[in-house]
């Protein structure tokens, strides 16, 4: 659980052998994203809180080879994105235009 702020990243073991997946929380508290900025890896996942209070937000990416929709975010809901493109792509919110979120996504390295 969140305790009154957000948390960078947390890891999340799978049932997949040797694969972990990462796991970043996005808060949108102050009608804000925050961090606003990442740098991931292929198969990273953000997971967008809504802990803005009783505040409706509705994130979405919009991209030539990548799009998601998080529909209406009700308070205290959490929406999970797993970012499957390489490239560099904006979450935006659809109710308050001014929330930017910039995330770069790299290929993940071949061990
Ligand atoms: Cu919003």
């Amino acid at each position: 659980m969140l305790a009154g702020g957000f948390t960078y990243y947390a890891t999340k073991s799978t049932s997949v052998a040797n694969e972990r997946k990462r796991l970043f929380i996005i808060s949108q508290k102050g009608q804000k994203f925050t961090p606003n900025n990442l740098n991931l890896k292929r198969g990273d996942i953000i997971e967008i809180f809504n802990d803005d209070g009783d505040l409706l937000h509705h994130a979405y990416i919009q991209s030539k080879h990548f799009s998601y929709d998080s529909g209406d975010q009700t308070p205290g809901s959490r929406h999970d994105v797993t970012m499957s493109e390489v490239g560099t792509f904006t979450v935006l919110c659809g109710i308050h235009p001014r929330m930017k979120l910039s995330i770069k996504v790299e290929e993940t390295p071949k061990n």
